[in-house]
């Protein structure tokens, strides 16, 4: 496992209205096998995501916050 795979990508989500939503959906993305740290911010309407691009991906991490209850654009 080396450094090269993991990758940081900024996902726009609409949907969430407090800091319960920000959990939500920080806990929803960390719980994807692969997620390495997840900054979800509010006002910005916005989770930074890393994870290791070899165990999963941006579909599946947006999947997740469908799940959830949000919509990633
Ligand atoms: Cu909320």
């Amino acid at each position: 496992m080396g450094v090269n795979s993991l990758v940081r990508e900024t996902i726009k989500i609409e949907g969430m209205a407090c800091n319960h939503c920000v959990m939500r959906v920080g806990r929803a993305i960390a719980s994807v096998k692969g997620v390495t740290e997840v900054d979800v911010n509010l006002e910005k309407k916005e989770a930074v995501v890393d994870f290791e691009g070899d165990k999963t991906d941006l579909g599946e991490i947006k999947a997740v916050v469908r799940e959830a209850g949000y919509e990633p654009a």
